[in-house]
């Protein structure tokens, strides 16, 4: 067993904290406050190798595995939450077409992506009426000759409103799970329409839309995998996808308690740094552990995904206890900046704001625990 990095997945650890340090954390109040989409620094990630890392090379990928996708997700979640996010969906729409893609549709998108000539990807499988149980949804995908047509309504899309290629799943057969299938759309398809920003808590400067998909016409070459294959290929997505969110926790957490522990020690009452006090020193110590903890959990599964083993569960634990955890040492955060950390002149209140849908999200945490505890019974 190794605990210890690689030369490689340091390597790109440090690449993604690097620019982290350099572009983005210096930005990131600004983006959240103006709820600006980072279209700049998205490319800056995408010139860096970080919108493929887990892609094989010939696809343009940095083909650095799930490890260092972890890793690096951590550094740029660790400087703004809402970028993280951005760059967690796109990854994984590139690997899902790597995956599950023919030849030809790998070679259309995915060296797009890694490039950045899409800024983004999407993943369309929630809708108003179909979230923690994606196989009630309602959209559908009628066989034309020639191709496709979609009709329906999306919901809670990262990126629907800029992404260069979306997977949007679509019922082509019967009611449940069986009868759904898995398309590629590219943005600007006549019939697709992004709706309005939702007004978030957090992640202010990633965007969220509902889509309509008003008799859009796709080719037939569209379809992802086999016909009705579609919800096997959203599950499998939604595993690596939690590795993803896992990461992204664990490095605003990360953020909010070093930045915590840094106001701890500067700031005085009584005579002396509040860090000086015991039941201070209790909070910050609790964060540790439970930080640590969910790091491990989320390179554990990140490891497993990585050498080929079944990881849904340890993905499903990871998700779980790191965006669980990382709520919980964000509350702490703010309470250690007492009333400074109720106002915006520090970030712990956007970290707060931030780290709350990481236990929604990618499946709720009641969804983590129906996985771990279906697995756990098998
Ligand atoms: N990998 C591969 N296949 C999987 C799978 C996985 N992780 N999980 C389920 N499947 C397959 C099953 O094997 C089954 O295949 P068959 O039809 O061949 O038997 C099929 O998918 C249906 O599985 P199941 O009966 O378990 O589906 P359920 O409707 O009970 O749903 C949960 C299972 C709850 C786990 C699933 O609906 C889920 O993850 N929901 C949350 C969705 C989510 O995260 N939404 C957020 C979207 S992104 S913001």
């Amino acid at each position: 067993m190794q605990i210890e990095p690689t030369e490689t997945q340091l390597l790109v650890a440090r690449t993604a904290r690097d620019y982290a340090e350099r572009v983005i954390r210096p930005a990131a109040a600004d983006l959240d406050r103006e709820s600006r989409f980072p279209t700049e620094i998205l490319h800056g990630l995408a010139e860096l190798g970080l919108m493929g890392v887990n892609i094989p090379s010939a696809l343009g990928g940095a083909e650095a595995g799930v490890v260092a996708y972890a890793l690096a997700m951590m550094e740029v979640a660790r400087a703004c939450a809402s970028t993280a996010v951005t760059m967690s969906v796109t990854n994984m729409v590139a690997e899902v077409i790597t995956t599950f893609g023919t030849p030809d549709q790998r070679a259309r998108y995915v060296p797009r992506i890694c490039a950045g000539e899409y800024v983004a990807g999407s993943f369309a499988l929630s809708e108003p009426e179909a979230g923690s149980d994606p196989g009630g949804m309602r959209t559908t995908a009628e066989k034309v000759p020639g191709g496709w047509v979609l009709r329906g309504e999306k919901q809670w899309i990262t990126s629907g409103d800029h992404a260069g290629v979306l997977i949007v799943w679509a019922r082509t057969g019967g009611p449940g799970t069986r009868g759904i299938s898995a398309f590629l759309v590219e943005g600007g398809t006549p019939g697709l329409r992004p709706g309005p920003h939702e007004d978030k808590l957090g992640l202010r400067a990633s965007t969220t839309v509902p889509l309509t998909f008003d008799d859009c016409r796709i080719p037939e070459d569209a379809l992802l995998g086999e016909r009705e294959g579609g919800f096997r290929i959203a599950m499998m997505a939604l595993d690596g996808g939690r590795i993803g969110i896992a990461s992204q926790a664990v490095g605003i957490a990360t953020g909010a308690l070093e930045e915590a522990t840094d106001y701890a020690k500067q700031r005085r009452q009584f005579g002396r740094p509040i860090a000086d006090f015991p039941a201070l020193q209790a909070q910050l110590a609790d964060a540790k552990v439970e930080l640590d903890a969910a790091r491990l959990l989320t390179l554990r599964a990140a490891s497993l995904k990585e050498s080929g083993r079944p990881f849904s569960s340890e993905a499903a634990m990871a998700k779980l206890f790191a965006s669980e955890a990382a709520n919980r040492i964000c509350q702490r955060c703010v309470q250690i900046h007492g009333g400074y950390g109720y106002v915006r002149d520090f970030a712990a209140e956007r970290h707060l704001r931030d780290v709350r849908v990481t236990t929604i999200y990618e499946g709720t945490s009641e969804i983590q625990r129906t996985v771990i505890g279906r697995s756990a019974l098998r």
